[in-house]
Protein backbone atom coordinates (compact mmCIF):
# COMPACT_ATOMS: atom_id res chain seq x y z
CA UNK A 1 0.00 0.00 0.00
CA UNK A 2 0.94 3.43 -1.13
CA UNK A 3 2.64 5.60 1.70
CA UNK A 4 1.18 8.72 2.94
CA UNK A 5 3.76 11.58 2.49
CA UNK A 6 5.83 13.96 5.19
CA UNK A 7 3.98 16.73 3.85
CA UNK A 8 -0.13 15.26 3.89
CA UNK A 9 0.22 13.57 7.13
CA UNK A 10 2.72 15.73 9.32
CA UNK A 11 4.23 13.35 12.71
CA UNK A 12 6.70 15.79 15.13
CA UNK A 13 9.77 14.77 16.06
CA UNK A 14 7.67 13.26 19.46
CA UNK A 15 6.46 10.98 17.01
CA UNK A 16 3.10 13.03 17.44
CA UNK A 17 0.33 14.47 14.86
CA UNK A 18 1.11 18.14 13.81
CA UNK A 19 -1.85 20.30 15.04
CA UNK A 20 -2.87 17.71 18.13
CA UNK A 21 0.77 17.24 19.51
CA UNK A 22 -0.95 13.48 20.26
CA UNK A 23 0.84 10.02 19.89
CA UNK A 24 -1.25 7.03 19.22
CA UNK A 25 -1.15 5.75 22.44
CA UNK A 26 -2.19 9.10 23.74
CA UNK A 27 -5.77 9.14 22.82
CA UNK A 28 -8.74 6.74 24.27
CA UNK A 29 -11.59 5.38 21.99
CA UNK A 30 -13.83 7.92 23.16
CA UNK A 31 -13.06 11.24 22.55
CA UNK A 32 -15.14 14.56 24.33
CA UNK A 33 -14.97 17.86 22.20
CA UNK A 34 -15.18 20.93 23.65
CA UNK A 35 -14.51 24.16 22.24
CA UNK A 36 -12.75 26.12 25.10
CA UNK A 37 -9.46 25.24 26.45
CA UNK A 38 -10.27 25.77 29.51
CA UNK A 39 -13.27 23.45 29.43
CA UNK A 40 -10.51 20.17 29.24
CA UNK A 41 -9.83 20.52 33.08
CA UNK A 42 -13.23 21.21 34.20
CA UNK A 43 -14.00 17.62 32.60
CA UNK A 44 -10.48 15.80 33.70
CA UNK A 45 -11.10 17.00 37.55
CA UNK A 46 -14.07 14.33 37.23
CA UNK A 47 -11.08 11.76 36.04
CA UNK A 48 -10.13 9.21 38.38
CA UNK A 49 -7.20 9.07 36.88
CA UNK A 50 -5.59 11.07 33.79
CA UNK A 51 -2.60 9.54 32.05
CA UNK A 52 -1.59 11.88 29.51
CA UNK A 53 -2.03 15.97 29.48
CA UNK A 54 -0.63 17.41 26.50
CA UNK A 55 -0.81 20.77 24.82
CA UNK A 56 -0.23 22.37 21.20
CA UNK A 57 -1.90 25.88 20.48
CA UNK A 58 -5.55 25.47 21.57
CA UNK A 59 -5.54 21.82 21.50
CA UNK A 60 -5.44 20.76 24.67
CA UNK A 61 -6.06 16.85 25.49
CA UNK A 62 -6.04 14.90 28.75
CA UNK A 63 -6.70 11.31 28.48
CA UNK A 64 -7.50 9.30 31.06
CA UNK A 65 -9.69 7.20 33.39
CA UNK A 66 -13.56 7.24 35.07
CA UNK A 67 -14.48 4.59 36.24
CA UNK A 68 -13.06 1.69 33.64
CA UNK A 69 -13.93 3.78 31.16
CA UNK A 70 -11.24 5.23 28.86
CA UNK A 71 -11.55 8.63 28.00
CA UNK A 72 -9.89 11.44 26.30
CA UNK A 73 -11.24 15.16 25.94
CA UNK A 74 -9.39 17.32 23.14
CA UNK A 75 -10.37 20.97 23.42
CA UNK A 76 -10.88 22.14 19.35
CA UNK A 77 -11.08 25.63 19.56
CA UNK A 78 -14.17 28.13 18.23
CA UNK A 79 -15.28 26.39 14.36
CA UNK A 80 -15.82 24.04 11.58
CA UNK A 81 -12.15 24.80 10.28
CA UNK A 82 -10.65 23.81 13.58
CA UNK A 83 -12.56 20.42 13.19
CA UNK A 84 -11.44 20.06 10.07
CA UNK A 85 -8.11 19.57 11.95
CA UNK A 86 -9.11 17.66 14.69
CA UNK A 87 -11.46 14.74 13.24
CA UNK A 88 -8.88 14.10 10.86
CA UNK A 89 -6.23 14.11 13.11
CA UNK A 90 -8.00 12.22 15.46
CA UNK A 91 -8.78 9.43 12.61
CA UNK A 92 -5.37 9.47 11.70
CA UNK A 93 -4.07 8.89 15.13
CA UNK A 94 -6.98 5.76 14.89
CA UNK A 95 -6.42 4.40 11.70
CA UNK A 96 -2.84 5.25 10.54
CA UNK A 97 0.10 3.03 11.07
CA UNK A 98 2.56 5.98 12.04
CA UNK A 99 5.75 3.55 11.29
CA UNK A 100 4.17 2.56 7.73
CA UNK A 101 2.59 6.09 6.93
CA UNK A 102 -0.13 3.80 5.70
CA UNK A 103 -4.00 3.03 6.24
CA UNK A 104 -4.46 -0.06 8.63
CA UNK A 105 -6.25 -3.01 7.68
CA UNK A 106 -8.57 -3.23 10.74
CA UNK A 107 -10.29 0.23 10.92
CA UNK A 108 -10.65 1.29 14.88
CA UNK A 109 -14.65 3.21 15.19
CA UNK A 110 -14.24 6.33 17.89
CA UNK A 111 -17.18 7.92 19.57
CA UNK A 112 -16.58 11.85 19.31
CA UNK A 113 -19.18 13.47 21.89
CA UNK A 114 -19.15 17.09 21.88
CA UNK A 115 -19.92 19.04 24.84
CA UNK A 116 -20.47 22.91 24.29
CA UNK A 117 -22.78 25.97 24.45
CA UNK A 118 -25.10 27.18 22.04
CA UNK A 119 -28.16 29.49 21.18
CA UNK A 120 -31.52 28.44 21.39
CA UNK A 121 -34.17 28.93 18.55
CA UNK A 122 -37.53 28.19 20.46
CA UNK A 123 -38.78 30.18 23.17
CA UNK A 124 -39.79 26.80 25.21
CA UNK A 125 -35.67 26.09 25.32
CA UNK A 126 -35.10 27.91 28.42
CA UNK A 127 -30.91 29.07 29.23
CA UNK A 128 -29.17 26.88 31.07
CA UNK A 129 -31.04 23.75 29.68
CA UNK A 130 -29.55 21.00 27.09
CA UNK A 131 -29.93 19.71 23.71
CA UNK A 132 -28.81 16.88 22.43
CA UNK A 133 -28.44 17.44 18.46
CA UNK A 134 -30.45 15.05 16.30
CA UNK A 135 -29.30 16.31 13.01
CA UNK A 136 -26.08 18.72 12.24
CA UNK A 137 -27.28 21.39 9.74
CA UNK A 138 -24.48 22.88 8.16
CA UNK A 139 -24.69 26.41 6.83
CA UNK A 140 -20.91 26.55 7.28
CA UNK A 141 -19.65 24.68 3.43
CA UNK A 142 -16.75 22.26 5.12
CA UNK A 143 -18.31 19.11 4.16
CA UNK A 144 -18.67 20.24 0.68
CA UNK A 145 -14.90 19.63 0.23
CA UNK A 146 -15.32 15.94 1.26
CA UNK A 147 -17.68 13.49 -1.24
CA UNK A 148 -20.55 12.96 0.94
CA UNK A 149 -24.35 11.93 -0.02
CA UNK A 150 -27.27 11.35 2.29
CA UNK A 151 -30.53 9.05 2.78
CA UNK A 152 -34.14 10.01 2.06
CA UNK A 153 -35.05 11.64 5.08
CA UNK A 154 -31.72 13.59 5.41
CA UNK A 155 -31.86 14.71 1.76
CA UNK A 156 -35.68 15.51 2.32
CA UNK A 157 -34.82 17.93 5.50
CA UNK A 158 -32.50 19.36 3.22
CA UNK A 159 -34.71 20.24 0.18
CA UNK A 160 -37.04 21.43 2.66
CA UNK A 161 -34.74 23.43 4.60
CA UNK A 162 -33.73 25.27 1.32
CA UNK A 163 -36.51 26.41 -0.08
CA UNK A 164 -37.52 27.75 3.74
CA UNK A 165 -34.62 29.92 4.22
CA UNK A 166 -33.61 30.26 0.25
CA UNK A 167 -30.06 29.78 2.21
CA UNK A 168 -28.67 27.83 -1.33
CA UNK A 169 -26.21 29.28 -3.77
CA UNK A 170 -23.95 32.27 -3.34
CA UNK A 171 -21.82 31.54 -0.25
CA UNK A 172 -23.76 28.86 1.36
CA UNK A 173 -24.40 25.24 -0.03
CA UNK A 174 -26.04 23.49 3.32
CA UNK A 175 -25.78 20.07 4.34
CA UNK A 176 -26.57 17.90 6.55
CA UNK A 177 -25.94 14.97 8.89
CA UNK A 178 -27.47 13.07 11.44
CA UNK A 179 -26.36 11.71 15.02
CA UNK A 180 -24.97 8.39 15.95
CA UNK A 181 -28.78 7.30 16.83
CA UNK A 182 -26.58 4.35 19.10
CA UNK A 183 -25.44 6.88 21.42
CA UNK A 184 -28.26 9.07 20.48
CA UNK A 185 -30.67 7.02 22.52
CA UNK A 186 -28.85 7.29 26.01
CA UNK A 187 -28.85 10.57 25.90
CA UNK A 188 -32.86 11.24 26.80
CA UNK A 189 -34.13 12.70 29.80
CA UNK A 190 -33.31 16.27 30.30
CA UNK A 191 -32.26 17.05 26.80
CA UNK A 192 -34.68 18.25 24.59
CA UNK A 193 -33.95 16.75 20.82
CA UNK A 194 -33.45 18.70 17.71
CA UNK A 195 -31.83 19.96 14.43
CA UNK A 196 -28.40 21.88 15.24
CA UNK A 197 -27.79 24.45 12.58
CA UNK A 198 -23.50 25.14 12.42
CA UNK A 199 -22.73 28.73 11.26
CA UNK A 200 -19.31 29.70 10.16
CA UNK A 201 -19.24 33.01 12.56
CA UNK A 202 -21.33 33.79 16.00
CA UNK A 203 -22.30 37.20 14.65
CA UNK A 204 -23.58 37.82 10.80
CA UNK A 205 -23.54 33.96 10.53
CA UNK A 206 -26.33 34.02 13.55
CA UNK A 207 -27.99 36.62 12.63
CA UNK A 208 -26.61 38.87 15.48
CA UNK A 209 -26.21 42.72 14.61
CA UNK A 210 -24.22 45.43 16.22
CA UNK A 211 -22.65 47.95 13.74
CA UNK A 212 -23.17 46.03 10.20
CA UNK A 213 -26.02 45.42 7.63
CA UNK A 214 -26.21 41.75 7.22
CA UNK A 215 -27.42 39.96 3.87
CA UNK A 216 -29.65 37.39 5.58
CA UNK A 217 -31.19 40.10 8.20
CA UNK A 218 -34.39 37.76 8.91
CA UNK A 219 -32.12 34.56 9.89
CA UNK A 220 -33.02 33.61 12.93
CA UNK A 221 -36.65 34.18 12.36
CA UNK A 222 -36.90 31.75 9.28
CA UNK A 223 -34.36 28.84 11.10
CA UNK A 224 -37.13 29.03 14.06
CA UNK A 225 -40.31 28.56 12.22
CA UNK A 226 -38.30 25.83 10.69
CA UNK A 227 -40.06 22.16 10.46
CA UNK A 228 -40.08 18.91 8.94
CA UNK A 229 -42.60 16.09 10.59
CA UNK A 230 -41.90 16.34 13.82
CA UNK A 231 -38.20 18.06 12.95
CA UNK A 232 -37.44 21.73 13.89
CA UNK A 233 -34.53 23.73 15.08
CA UNK A 234 -33.82 23.84 18.27
CA UNK A 235 -30.51 25.72 18.49
CA UNK A 236 -27.29 26.95 16.06
CA UNK A 237 -23.61 26.86 17.25
CA UNK A 238 -20.34 26.28 15.18
CA UNK A 239 -19.20 22.76 15.22
CA UNK A 240 -21.87 20.18 15.41
CA UNK A 241 -22.59 19.77 11.70
CA UNK A 242 -18.65 19.43 10.93
CA UNK A 243 -18.23 16.92 13.40
CA UNK A 244 -21.51 14.56 12.65
CA UNK A 245 -20.44 15.14 8.78
CA UNK A 246 -16.39 14.46 9.51
CA UNK A 247 -17.51 11.74 11.54
CA UNK A 248 -19.65 9.67 9.49
CA UNK A 249 -17.89 9.54 6.94
CA UNK A 250 -14.90 8.55 8.79
CA UNK A 251 -16.64 5.53 10.06
CA UNK A 252 -17.15 6.88 13.92
CA UNK A 253 -20.53 7.42 16.20
CA UNK A 254 -20.59 11.26 16.91
CA UNK A 255 -23.12 12.89 19.30
CA UNK A 256 -23.45 16.75 20.38
CA UNK A 257 -24.39 18.21 23.60
CA UNK A 258 -25.56 21.57 23.85
CA UNK A 259 -25.88 24.09 27.26
CA UNK A 260 -27.98 26.60 26.05
CA UNK A 261 -26.47 29.64 27.24
CA UNK A 262 -28.37 32.27 24.93
CA UNK A 263 -32.09 32.49 23.86
CA UNK A 264 -32.71 34.16 20.56
CA UNK A 265 -36.23 34.43 20.64
CA UNK A 266 -36.60 35.63 24.29
CA UNK A 267 -33.38 37.65 23.78
CA UNK A 268 -31.81 36.33 27.21
CA UNK A 269 -28.42 35.21 28.07
CA UNK A 270 -27.49 32.73 31.55
CA UNK A 271 -26.42 34.28 34.10
CA UNK A 272 -23.64 31.66 35.13
CA UNK A 273 -22.72 29.46 32.02
CA UNK A 274 -20.23 27.79 33.48
CA UNK A 275 -22.61 26.17 36.34
CA UNK A 276 -24.82 25.25 33.45
CA UNK A 277 -22.12 23.56 31.40
CA UNK A 278 -20.35 21.97 34.94
CA UNK A 279 -24.50 20.24 35.37
CA UNK A 280 -23.48 18.92 32.07
CA UNK A 281 -20.72 17.48 31.75
CA UNK A 282 -21.32 15.79 35.26
CA UNK A 283 -24.33 14.01 33.58
CA UNK A 284 -22.83 13.60 30.45
CA UNK A 285 -19.88 11.76 32.30
CA UNK A 286 -22.55 9.79 34.23
CA UNK A 287 -23.70 8.26 30.92
CA UNK A 288 -20.43 8.18 28.76
CA UNK A 289 -18.66 5.86 31.85
CA UNK A 290 -21.36 2.86 30.83
CA UNK A 291 -21.77 3.11 27.32
C1 LIG B 1 -18.96 30.52 20.43
O1 LIG B 1 -19.05 31.27 21.60
C2 LIG B 1 -18.46 29.11 20.72
O2 LIG B 1 -19.31 28.48 21.69
C3 LIG B 1 -19.91 27.31 21.15
C4 LIG B 1 -19.84 27.54 19.66
O3 LIG B 1 -20.02 26.34 18.94
C5 LIG B 1 -18.52 28.22 19.48
O4 LIG B 1 -17.44 27.33 19.49
O5 LIG B 1 -19.30 26.09 21.54
P1 LIG B 1 -18.15 25.91 22.65
O6 LIG B 1 -18.69 26.44 23.93
O7 LIG B 1 -17.88 24.44 22.72
O8 LIG B 1 -16.93 26.65 22.15
N1 LIG C 1 -22.52 29.63 20.95
C1 LIG C 1 -22.95 30.04 19.75
O1 LIG C 1 -22.36 29.68 18.72
N2 LIG C 1 -24.02 30.85 19.69
C2 LIG C 1 -24.66 31.29 20.78
O2 LIG C 1 -25.62 32.05 20.66
C3 LIG C 1 -24.20 30.85 22.04
C4 LIG C 1 -23.12 30.01 22.10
Amino acid sequence: MKSIEASELIINNRGAIYHLNLRPEEMADTIITVGDPDRVAAISKYFDHIEHSLQHREFITHTGFVGKKRISVVSTGIGPDNIDIVLNELDALANIDFDTRTIKSDLRNLTIIRIGTSGALQSDIPVDSFVCSTHGLGIDNLLNYYQHNNNDEERAILQQFVTHTQLNGGFSHPYICSAATGILKHFVDGFSHGITVTCPGFYGPQGRVLRLGLTHPHLVDRLTQFSFGNYRITNFEMETSAIYGLGKLLGHQCLSLNTIVANRVSKTFSKDGNAAVDILIQKALGIIENL
